[in-house]
């Protein structure tokens, strides 16, 4: 039976990520940009049912729900070739029209008022599934619509599916480029109190890493969306490629979930990925090992979340745990070996309060889709480094908010109208720093003792997944 996901993409940033996703997806599984089986794919390798269901006339649609408070983005995917592989009930466009301009509080209320129409779009696709696993959510967390809508329903659909998981790809802005709008550090820090309370993972894509990357890896001086969302697109597609190539492991999202997140609070993946350049020349004069592919993927060039270099504060930011899927053809009893020279050699420096958990996925490539690469490798880790991101982030959300700079936007709005001292700013805060501190917390060996109501915390270090009883899995 499919263990179903429903993607939903929200603004203008989640709908361009989505769209490329979806593109990858027809590529590596055979459909066209209409939904049509190519002649030529061989049947039974692997499981388009995950991501795709079948209409009458058996051509595969997405179970993708399109969202947004503003028409063009959305247009923009309709006109296009790809326009009309979705089921247009899935595409929600608000009447209104008008974004939310930047403004989180605008994106949430005007969820509420939108709630219904988007939930009955939301019950309909899951009542579709045969077993829904999850919803995996695509959105920026700095702007108004995938941050202020997508902190809504992260909220409600826990209540309303509590036993499916949310895993979301949250793109976080570009730090070197804050534009004009000044207000994305409160943006950011009420998004990332809903990620950290109601999210089981958040897949970070982090604009600033994949700009430089863009840049000095690919030689891209400025990179565009699209360059951007090309690299975005080929994490997504690695990252759920273990579910939809069912191999020996992770051929669920609950089981690639438990393998990485051994605490609920600690939920944060950053992904490095290699090849990144156009290495197709290196590549043919080089036999490529699964260690070659850990060994680079544990380098920081190939890391896709721009954490400081320089150590601070006595932390020793550390691995909690490591995925890797590698695509292609590698010899898989060299897996064992690989892993043992890499703790050998400490290439890795891992928790203090847990084992050093790096596991490899072998995963095929698409049988029919041409590659440059014979090899290629994506890492998904939990690694305490992460919180440094959280941590830039309340220091920019204390600049704007120690003068009480721009609150007046805010305040128009109905979560923020009867709360004059904006205790929700200050919550969000307070939830951010205490996930600082238990990702610090997470680098000493008595991290298992910790105790997060000290801050003030509901978190707790035991435990585990409570919501996914093994009977699930
Ligand atoms: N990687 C990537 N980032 C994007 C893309 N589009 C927007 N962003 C980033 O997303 C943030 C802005 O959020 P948007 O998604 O444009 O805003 P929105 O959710 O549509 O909300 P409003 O337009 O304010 O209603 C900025 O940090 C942009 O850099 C994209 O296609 N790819
Ligand atoms: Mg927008």
């Amino acid at each position: 039976m499919p263990r179903e996901i429903i993607t939903l993409q929200l603004g203008q940033c989640g709908n361009q990520i989505g769209m490329e996703f979806w593109k990858q997806l027809c590529a590596e599984h055979g459909i066209s940009p209409d939904g049509i089986l190519q002649d030529s794919v061989v049947e039974g390798l692997d499981r388009k049912d995950v991501f795709f269901y079948q209409a009458d006339d058996e051509h595969y649609i997405p179970r993708a729900v399109l969202l947004d408070l503003e028409p063009r983005v959305i247009n923009t995917i309709q006109t296009s070739t790809y326009g009309k592989l979705y089921n247009p009930e899935n595409i929600y466009i608000s009447e209104h029209g008008g974004g939310a301009g930047n403004n989180w509080g605008s994106g949430y209320s005007q969820a509420d008022k939108l709630s219904e129409s988007i939930f009955d779009i939301l019950d309909r696709e899951a009542d579709n599934s045969d077993s829904l696993e999850g919803f995996v959510i695509c959105h920026s967390i700095s702007g108004g619509t995938g941050s202020g809508v997508g902190s809504y329903l992260l909220e409600r659909i826990g209540d309303r599916y509590p036993k499916t998981l949310v895993q979301t790809y949250s793109v976080f802005p570009n730090i070197g480029s804050l534009g004009d709008v000044v207000v994305q550090p409160y943006n950011s820090i009420l998004t990332l109190k809903r990620l950290s309370l109601n999210a089981d993972s958040v897949v970070i894509l982090d604009n600033t890493a994949l700009n430089s990357i863009a840049a000095e890896r690919l030689r891209i001086p400025n990179p565009t969306f699209s360059q951007i969302n090309q690299l975005v697109s080929t994490i997504m597609a690695a990252s759920t490629s273990t579910l939809r190539y069912p191999g020996y492991m992770n051929n669920d999202l609950i089981g690639l979930i438990a393998s990485l997140i051994p605490t609920p609070q600690l939920h944060f993946l950053m992904t490095g990925y290699t090849p990144l350049t156009t290495e197709s020349q290196v590549a043919s004069i080089r036999k490529t090992t699964v260690l070659d592919v850990m060994r680079r993927l544990l380098q920081p060039k190939n890391i896709m979340v721009s954490t400081p270099k320089e150590r601070h504060e006595d932390i020793r930011h550390c691995y909690i745990s490591i995925l890797n899927i590698i695509q292609g053809e590698v010899d898989p009893t060299q897996v064992h070996k690989s892993l043992q020279r890499i703790r050998e050699r400490k290439l890795a420096q891992f928790i203090p309060w847990g084992p050093a958990s790096i596991q490899v996925a072998l995963s095929k490539k698409p049988p029919h889709m041409q590659s440059a690469h014979r090899v290629s490798g994506l890492m998904l880790a939990n690694h305490t480094g992460i919180s440094t991101l959280f941590k830039t982030a309340c220091n920019q959300f204390d600049k704007l908010f120690s003068r009480k700079a721009f609150v007046e936007q805010f305040k128009k709005f109905e979560i923020f109208s009867n709360d004059s001292e904006l205790s929700e700013m200050i919550n969000s805060k307070e939830v951010v720093m205490r996930l600082v501190e238990e990702y610090q917390a997470a680098t000493r060996p008595d991290y298992i003792t910790w105790d997060p109501s000290r801050g003030g915390g509901s978190s707790s270090a035991a435990g585990g997944l409570e919501k996914f009883d093994s009977s699930r899995r």
